[in-house]
Order: C-alpha cells, then sequence, then structure tokens
C-alpha cells in the first residue's frame, strides 16, 4: 500500500459488530469477562492496557511510519517519558542540542536525580558524536528538523553508528511527519511524534506516539505504557485517528506555503535570517533534500535585522490571520516566541549559546491561502 493509503487504510479494518467504516469511541473503561481472568475479547479487558479506538489509531500510526507496532499516549511528553523509564542509574542518552523545550526540561530537570546522564551535542559533528558512546550509552535521541531552530540531523549516517555500537536511535518526527520523512526506513529504532501537531492537525487535542520495527522493543515499550499508565483516551484517540486520514493532504499544503513564507521573508528588508530547510542557503539544506522526501514542511523561523526582541514581541502583537500561541502542525497558521514561550524551560545563557535569541519568532504555516498569509506578515512587519 502506497502512503496515501495508508493514511486512509493502514491497520484498519470496518468495525466487526455492527460495520461502521469509522471505528466507534469506545468509551468504556472495562470489558466483560466470562470466567475470572478470561475477558469476552481476548485482547480487551481494562482500556488502560487497551481499548479497540486507541488500537485503530495505533495500528494506523505503524502502517504510516512503515513500523510493527505503534502506541498512542495522553501526550508527547508521556511518549518520551515512556521511552527513558527503559533506563538506569550510570546509563547513558546521547541528545541533539536543540529540542523542543519542554523534552530539554523533561532530560535534565526530571531526570536530574535518577543518575542517567545526558549529553547535549551537535549531531553535525557525527566524530564527535561517536567519540561519546561508550559501554553505558543506551540511546541516541534526535529531533530533525529540530524546534525551533531548523538544524537537520542526518538519519542514515546516525544509524550506521548506533547500529555499530548497539545503541537504541530514537527520532522525534513531528516536525517532518511520516509524509515527508520515514527514520525507521533510514535506521531508527524509535519514532516519537508529539501527534498534538501534524498528526492530529486541528490544534483540538493533546496526544503522543511511539513507533517501532522491532517486536520484542515493541512490548517492552508497551509494558511501560499500560504499568504506568499515560494512554491515550478513546475521544482523543478517535480525533487524532481521523487527523491521520487527511495527513498528506494537508501536509502538501503545509510544505507549498512554508516555501512561499520563507521566501516572502527572505527577501523582506527587516528580516535578518530565515531557517527553513527548503531554502538552497539552508545550511542543511542538502541533508533536508536527501532525508525529506516532497517537501520541507510548513515550520519557518526568522530573526530581526535590528536583533531586537521587542520588534519580534511587536509584530508577534500585530498577527491577525496568524494567532500568537504555543503549538504548531494544526491546519492555522500560528506564531510564537521561543525565548518567552515554548523554550523558556531552557535557561537564558544555554538558549544564547545555541542560538534561541530574543529577536527569533517561530511559524507554523498553516493551509490558509498564502496570499492572506503574506499580506498578515505585511502589514505585521511594516
Ligand atoms: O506537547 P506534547 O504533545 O507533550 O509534545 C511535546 C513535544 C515533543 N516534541 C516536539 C518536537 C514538540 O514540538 C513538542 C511540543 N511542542 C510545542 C508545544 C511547541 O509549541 O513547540
Amino acid at each position: 500500500m502506497k502512503f496515501n493509503t495508508k493514511v486512509i487504510h493502514g491497520g484498519q479494518h470496518h468495525d466487526p459488530s455492527t460495520g461502521a467504516v469509522m471505528p466507534p469511541v469506545y468509551q468504556t473503561s472495562t470489558f466483560v469477562q466470562t470466567s475470572p481472568g478470561q475477558p469476552l475479547n481476548p485482547d480487551y479487558e481494562y482500556s488502560r492496557a487497551a481499548n479497540p479506538t486507541r488500537t485503530a489509531l495505533e495500528n494506523a500510526l505503524a502502517s504510516i511510519e512503515n513500523g510493527t507496532r505503534g502506541l498512542a499516549f495522553s501526550s508527547g511528553l508521556a511518549a518520551t517519558d515512556c521511552v527513558l523509564r527503559s533506563f538506569k542509574a550510570g546509563d547513558e542518552v546521547i541528545a541533539m542540542d536543540d529540542l523542543y523545550g519542554g523534552t530539554y526540561r523533561m532530560f535534565t530537570r526530571i531526570y536530574k536525580d535518577s543518575g542517567i546522564k545526558f549529553h547535549f551535542v551537535d549531531m553535525n559533528d557525527l566524530a564527535k558524536f561517536e567519540s561519546l558512546i561508550n559501554a553505558n550509552t543506551k540511546m541516541v535521541w534526535v529531533e530533525t528538523p529540530t524546534n525551533p531552530l531548523m538544524k537537520l540531523a542526518d538519519i542514515a549516517e546516525i544509524a550506521k553508528i548506533t547500529k555499530k555500537h548497539n545503541v537504541l536511535f530514537a527520532v522525534d518526527n513531528t516536525f517532518a511527519t511520516p509524509y515527508l520523512q520515514k527514520p525507521l526506513d533510514l535506521g531508527a529504532d524509535i519514532v516519537m511524534h508529539s501527534a498534538t501537531k501534524y498528526l492530529g492537525g486541528h490544534s483540538d487535542v493533546i496526544a503522543g506516539a511511539l513507533i517501532v520495527k522491532d517486536a520484542a522493543l515493541g512490548d517492552q515499550l508497551h509494558f511501560q505504557q499500560f504499568a504506568t499508565g499515560a494512554t491515550l483516551g478513546p475521544q482523543d484517540s478517535f480525533l487524532v485517528l481521523r487527523g491521520i486520514k487527511t495527513l498528506h493532504l494537508r501536509v502538501q499544503r503545509h510544505c507549498e506555503n512554508g516555501v512561499k513564507i520563507a521566501e516572502f521573508l527572505m527577501n523582506h528588508p527587516k528580516v535578518e535570517r530565515v531557517y527553513y530547510p527548503g531554502l538552497a542557503s539552508h545550511p542543511f539544506h542538502e541533508i533536508a533534500k536527501k532525508q525529506m522526501i516532497g517537501g520541507f514542511g510548513g515550520m519557518v523561523t526568522f530573526t530581526f535585522k535590528s536583533g531586537k526582541k521587542e520588534d519580534a514581541i511587536a509584530f508577534l502583537e500585530k498577527v491577525k490571520v496568524f494567532t500568537l500561541a504555543e503549538s504548531l502542525g494544526g491546519v492555522e497558521s500560528l506564531a510564537n516566541h521561543p525565548a518567552l514561550m515554548t523554550h523558556a524551560s531552557i535557561p537564558e545563557d544555554k538558549r544564547k549559546e545555541i542560538g534561541i535569541t530574543d529577536d527569533l519568532v517561530r511559524l507554523s504555516v498553516g493551509v490558509e491561502d498564502a496570499e492572506d498569509l503574506i499580506e498578515d506578515l505585511k502589514q505585521a512587519l511594516a
């Protein structure tokens, strides 16, 4: 099955009891047993462990990422937390040096006293990255493209190294989506999503996902998932599943609009730098061309010539079609100030070091008419 068919049919079947085309929202916490320990349907006994609406979503997730097992969580961070729970004191994790602020906060604060050591590195210096791997290294974690600086990591090259050293490799595929990038095909072991974003696609649900190819790893993560409990409820599972059915159409338009907005900003006299992997001037454009198929996404970040925080704030207070809000990946365009909003949990010196300056603005370009978006940017930059 090809991707555009998979988003609609992958892992799906009509409801066996009613023939419903969409899986019903099985709004139930528990399932009947005919004798103690013998559920009527052996797959379902309690919804924290499994629920048919969530199963439908998890099967769709596995299908669109070319995995064998999908797991749906109550948030993207709950999915990340599930992966980290596999490790113990003394283990080491190597992470990319540009991550969503909440992921960085989890690694540096929630797991601070766990005894797990986190290294934050430039994943484009492959020799330096490899030199950090030792007998305690258990996992490599990257986002690509990163939030908010749109850096890229070469998934296939990193996978060669992690395979050589027998280290797990996890990729946060939130920004790219499986429409543009398939980390499991490129050698990653785990794909993670904030399904709140493009998979859900309508800014109406908080959800997370993990997808793997290896069955034993899938079982291990599923055990962590149901034994700790951050599973996705049936109503939210339905919403994400519905969102996935138009993923290909939406991301195509996000990409078209993303290019137009990036080019408009590039040519605007008040704009200093535009971070968009589709621009030939982007430092990681060659990696983007290699591993992102069919487009470069809808996330565009930029800075002001003045370098002033006040200019970024004035712009964000003036936008009308873009909405000033955290999050991304929905049909509507959003604008965000990473330093004050999504990445405020990263200490100021660290933010400055990696390039999240106070004049940096991140746009999640939606699927509206590009001309309206450009008019809005024009008036807000004036
Ligand atoms: O918000 P949640 O569903 O828990 O997902 C966390 C997360 C993980 N990975 C990436 C790349 C993300 O962008 C996010 C959430 N990001 C935002 C809310 C934001 O506005 O950047």
